[in-house]
């Protein structure tokens, strides 16, 4: 291999027609030149981040190209499963540092031969961006496109906003980048992102490519003039990106820049691109995201699983398909698992087999899913009423009625009917798991699987580690959680696990604002300006009330009398206020809309007057305040409990089960942040 690190090697060793040695333009980025053509390799483990020293390779390389008759053209590509994951995002907390990639990707763009991006894997962010420069694209069959800047906080930074346009349109665009949402290779042809999809050997494809494109004018996509589309078709793709900003500033952002690449000079347009890029960066949403993006990466690496393998899983078992059982059926049968849908009677499996058909239906209706590939996921699905349907499933789930004895007594009677090394897992929320595992003769084989309504939706699986659960059933859990596409956060055995218990919390701190002096109202309207989709008492209100004043009827003989008791909701209940589902609970329901209630508002001025308490104005800061870190000191209890490992999955949790906003990082980034606002510098 050439040491010319940085500059590839001298001219003079070019021989057209003869493959030369290895060249190494920087650390991560190779080139070999075979039939006149420069292969350009980007070797940058894990993803192929477009970190420093692959900007200063392919510099390099360019530079080469442009000095050397000898090479006519240049195929870009990566190693491994990527091409280029994007911008090194570990990065982005230290100020851009030369070359930056807009130079890089406007030295390709510019380039005299022909650059051809031999798309091999995920091309994403940067690097789909340093595609969109290159005079062709041919992809992988398996790659994996997109522009997912706005998940970080920020805007396509190296001339994405105004290169894909050119391509695809000003609506596909916004859609595209707006969401951040991934392609695959052959949706990423449709749009007019790829020019051809690779049906062999993808770089000599793309060798014959660039070679068919010398001594001919090249294809710049700056050059090209944005296809002219319809004023309302913009404004509604538009409108659909600002609907779930939800506070965010880069969606705007991104929606904005796209706009501009049909009215503005792309010069002035990169500008403006690239200042925006910068000063999202440096925003606290995007070091929020950013916070998140690397939690979700720590919380799938689980003390003491290293070098344990999880079991293989094709069946999946499912006791109990009610509205929960056939949410967790659809998330497995889109995994692509068999599965044995158990329940006690024949007319209950029927109605719970036609809840699941109904499911899958929908997704196909809404163009998610092919009606072919409905019909594969539902011919996968059996329906039973006898347990002994379970005896090849490698793990059952148990969605039945969250009692103790019920349980219990279903998880006896399986361990006569399944394998011996099968997974028993619960999904209960409030029971204790480990009591369910005492019950069993093995209780190593039980875990907590906890998803959340809609569990085919919803992307949180609390995954319990009881006392005894083995590593081995532990692993299996966490592979089969991921399989179905879920975020699974381990956690240890309490009451509610990490979630119930942290919204119990912020749930208590709402009612003790209310008693201070805010209304229901007042608390909900201030945490949705803050993010979240919907205040505590709203989704009291969804949830129904009944559940939780049982739970506070359950612990009043053992509730500690110096404990700070809020008994207003007890009082609403007691007037039969049990919700959204009868029309009234902390709110009123008229055709389905919530609006505030006189006469909730009279049980709390009731309940105040108790106990003396003379109501204060509570402004929104304070709610929101006291709401975060009433979360917060509930986690800190946690982490001192061990019950979860990190304080970033605690986030995680609220983030993917509660609707706490990403781009807030969560209330224990947030109680992290005030923690260092307060410190002496
Ligand atoms: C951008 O490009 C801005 C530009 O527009 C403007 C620039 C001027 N950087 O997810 P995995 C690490 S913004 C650094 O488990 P997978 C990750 O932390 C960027 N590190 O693998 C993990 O490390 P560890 C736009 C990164 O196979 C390891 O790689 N790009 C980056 O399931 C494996 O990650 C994105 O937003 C990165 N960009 O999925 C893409 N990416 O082993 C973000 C990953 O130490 N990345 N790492 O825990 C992804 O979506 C997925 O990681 C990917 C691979 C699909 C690539």
């Amino acid at each position: 291999m050439s040491e010319g690190m940085g500059d590839g090697t001298s001219e003079s060793s070019i021989v057209p027609g003869r493959p030369i040695e290895r060249l190494a333009f920087s650390a991560t980025v190779f080139g070999e030149v075979d039939q006149g053509v420069l292969l350009v390799t980007i070797d940058n483990p894990p993803v192929n981040a477009a970190a420093t020293s692959v900007r200063a390779g392919l510099l390099a390389a360019i530079g080469m190209t442009i000095a050397a008759p000898a090479i006519l053209a240049i195929v870009i590509a990566g190693t491994g499963k990527s091409f280029v994951g994007g911008a090194d995002i570990r990065e982005f907390d230290a100020p851009p540092a030369p070359p930056l990639l807009p130079d890089v990707v406007a030295e390709i763009e510019a380039c005299s031969k022909p650059v051809v991006a031999a798309i091999n894997g995920v091309a994403l962010g940067g690097g789909l961006e340093l595609a969109l420069a290159c005079h062709a694209r041919i992809a992988a069959p398996k790659a994996k496109l997109g522009l997912p800047e706005v998940k970080l906080g920020v805007v396509p930074g190296a001339g994405g906003t105004q290169r894909l346009p050119r391509l695809t349109g000003i609506v596909a665009a916004i859609d595209l980048i707006g969401s951040g949402r991934i392609v695959d290779a052959g949706a990423a042809q449709t749009f007019g992102i790829v020019d051809r999809l690779s049906a062999g050997d993808l770089v000599d494809e793309a060798r014959e490519l660039a070679l068919a494109l010398v001594g001919s004018p090249l294809r710049r996509t700056g050059g090209l003039s944005v296809p002219p589309e319809p004023v309302p078709a913009v404004e509604a793709a538009e409108a659909k990106v600002l609907a779930r900003s939800r506070g965010q500033s880069a969606l705007a952002a991104a929606v904005r820049l796209v706009r501009a690449a049909a009215e503005t000079p792309l010069a002035d347009a990169l500008a403006e691109e690239r200042r925006t890029f910068l000063a999202l960066r440096a925003s606290p949403e995007a070091a929020a995201l950013r916070y998140v993006f690397f939690a979700e990466r720590a919380a799938g690496k689980v003390d003491g699983l290293d070098d344990v393998a999880a079991l293989p899983v094709s069946t999946v078992g499912i006791v109990g398909l009610g509205l929960m059982g056939a949410g967790i059926a659809v998330a497995a049968l889109e995994a692509g698992f068999t599965v044995v849908g158990v329940e006690s009677t024949a007319p209950a499996a029927e109605a719970g087999r036609i809840r699941i058909a109904g499911l899958i239906d929908r997704a196909v209706k809404s163009g998610r899913l092919s009606a072919a590939d409905g019909a594969v996921r539902l011919a996968r699905l059996t329906t039973t009423t006898e347990l002994v349907g379970l005896a090849d499933a490698d793990i059952v789930i148990e969605a039945v009625f969250d009692d103790l004895e019920v349980k219990t007594q279903l998880f006896q009677s399986l361990q006569g009917v399944v394998r011996p090394n099968a997974v028993l897992a619960t999904n209960t929320s409030y029971l204790d798991p480990d009591g369910i595992a005492a019950a069993v003769d093995r209780p190593e084989q039980v875990v907590g699987l906890h998803f959340f309504s809609p569990a085919n939706v919803m992307r949180l699986a609390e995954v319990v580690r009881c006392a005894k659960t083995s590593p081995t059933v532990l692993a299996t859990a966490l592979s089969v959680a991921r399989a179905m596409g879920k975020l699974p956060i381990v956690c240890g055995v309490t009451e509610g696990f990490i979630g119930n218990r942290v919204f119990s919390a912020y749930r208590r701190a709402g009612e003790f604002l209310v008693e201070d002096g805010a209304s229901p109202y007042d608390v909900d309207a201030a945490i949705e300006a803050f993010g979240l989709a919907m205040g505590p008492f709203a989704v009291s209100d969804l949830a129904g009330l009944e559940i939780a004043w049982a739970r506070r009827k359950r612990q009043a003989a053992t509730r500690d009398p110096a404990e700070r008791y809020v008994d207003f909701a007890d009082r609403l209940c007691e007037a039969g206020r049990f919700g959204q589902k009868v029309g009234r609970g902390w709110y009123a329901y008229v055709d389905g809309k919530r609006q505030p209630d006189p006469e909730v508002d009279q049980v709390v001025a009731a309940a105040r007057a108790a106990k003396g308490i003379v109501p204060r104005a509570v402004a929104a800061e304070e709610i929101v305040e006291r709401l975060v870190a009433a979360m917060a000191e509930e986690g800190e209890k946690l982490l001192a409990a061990g019950i979860a490992a990190r304080s970033s999955d605690i986030d995680l949790v609220m983030i993917n089960g509660y609707g706490f906003p990403a781009h807030k990082g969560g209330p224990m980034f947030i109680a992290e942040q005030t923690r260092k606002a307060a410190r002496p510098t």
